[in-house]
């Protein structure tokens, strides 16, 4: 059988009812109960990023102790020298996922090539794509970031390991996408598709991701914009038009909407997932091909916000439909309430 197969459900995936307690491993096992002829492999694989997300999660937390537990290249009183966060995410992921014999080959958002899964180690028939700490920027001022991760089955059967051809993909042929978010609390989002979106939060006092936001659905419409408007000037018309629509008063359209921009791609697509509107990062003239990256932050969070019942966009082209051609390629990206991201095409597209 093809591996690059996609499994239907036989069974209707579990809702759970309120003041259940559902850790992610009952969860993630029930989900693949419902799959018949399921392998478990998929299911390890989200364990092991509930696993890593703790990890990062932990050395997050300490990361305004910086000066009292040491900076970067220090040895601290463990002997171990204290690592950049995203340097210490970055290894987390790959040790976490190279021996598990899962995976065919991986790409993380901080290597320029493939990451291959080590020789001595078994191979397996997905591929992982990852960005294991996205808004590094914002560590140092404690605003909120995340790790983001991308899932496919492999393409490529022949030879011991998977090549660029098995990462190289549409964003509609992800399998499993989602992120951890280390915000005031840490979240685990994710989806394996048919059209279902979960939310765990981190019980620290149990080191257990607790269902907590089940079947998230995204708003049809919303009333809140995230941009970085500091680049408006930068921007095409058809975006700058669009923001001028937003920021207009219409009582009927429920404008002007409100403008949230965290700098932080977890951060802005979870606050658009939970109440609805619209995340944008257009194409500039500094960055004519957009700055978000299509393999680790574009088609993961697309394919979330779709199955929540939302849309996404490159402003000209379905987002998810786009095919990678570069590992580390960049796309413009509108992505969160469907209604919201059409009227932003229509702007982009000069319809209005
Ligand atoms: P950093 O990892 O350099 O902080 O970049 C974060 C990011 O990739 C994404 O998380 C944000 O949505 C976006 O860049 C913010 O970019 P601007 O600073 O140009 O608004």
């Amino acid at each position: 059988m093809s591996s690059n197969r996609r499994i239907t459900p036989t069974k209707q995936p579990i809702v759970a009812r309120p003041n259940q307690i559902v850790t992610i491993d009952r969860y993630i096992l029930e989900q693949q109960l419902i799959y018949a002829g399921a392998s478990g492999d998929l299911s390890g694989l989200l364990y092991d990023i509930a696993l890593t997300g703790k990890m990062i999660a932990r050395e997050v937390r300490k990361a305004g102790l910086v000066d009292i537990l040491g900076n970067t290249g220090d040895i601290n009183v463990q002997g171990e020298e204290v690592q950049k966060l995203d340097e210490y995410a970055n290894e987390c992921f790959i040790k976490n996922f190279d021996h598990t014999g899962r995976l065919w080959v991986m790409a993380s958002e901080e290597e320029d090539d493939p990451v291959p899964i080590p020789e001595k180690f078994e191979c397996g028939t997905y591929v992982l794509l990852f960005d294991p700490l996205d808004g590094s920027s914002n560590i140092d001022a404690n605003v909120s970031i995340g790790s983001i991760f991308s899932i496919y089955r492999r393409v490529t059967e022949n030879g011991r390991r998977g090549t660029l051809e098995d990462l190289l993909r549409k964003g509609c042929d992800q399998v499993a996408a989602g992120y951890v978010l280390y915000g005031s609390s840490t979240m685990l989002v994710y989806t394996t598709g048919h059209g279902q979106v979960d939310g765990f939060t981190l019980d620290p006092s149990i080191g257990e991701f607790l269902l907590s936001h089940p079947d998230i659905r995204i708003p049809e419409k919303g009333n809140i914009y995230s941009c970085n408007e500091g680049y408006r000037n930068l921007m095409p018309d058809g975006t700058r038009r669009f923001l001028d629509y937003l920021q207009e008063e219409d009582a009927e359209t429920g404008r002007p909407y409100s403008g949230r921009y965290v700098g932080s791609l977890v951060a802005d697509v979870h606050r658009t997932l939970l109440y609805g509107g619209i995340f944008m990062y257009p194409a500039t003239t500094r960055a004519p091909g957009g700055k978000l990256r299509l393999l680790y932050e574009a088609n993961p969070m697309s394919m979330l916000v779709e199955q929540a019942g939302g849309m996404a966009s490159t402003g000209k082209e379905p987002l998810l439909e786009l095919q990678a051609t570069a590992l580390h390629q960049r796309v413009p990206l509108f992505l969160g309430s469907k209604k919201d991201v059409e009227l932003a095409i229509e702007f982009e597209n000069g319809a209005r």
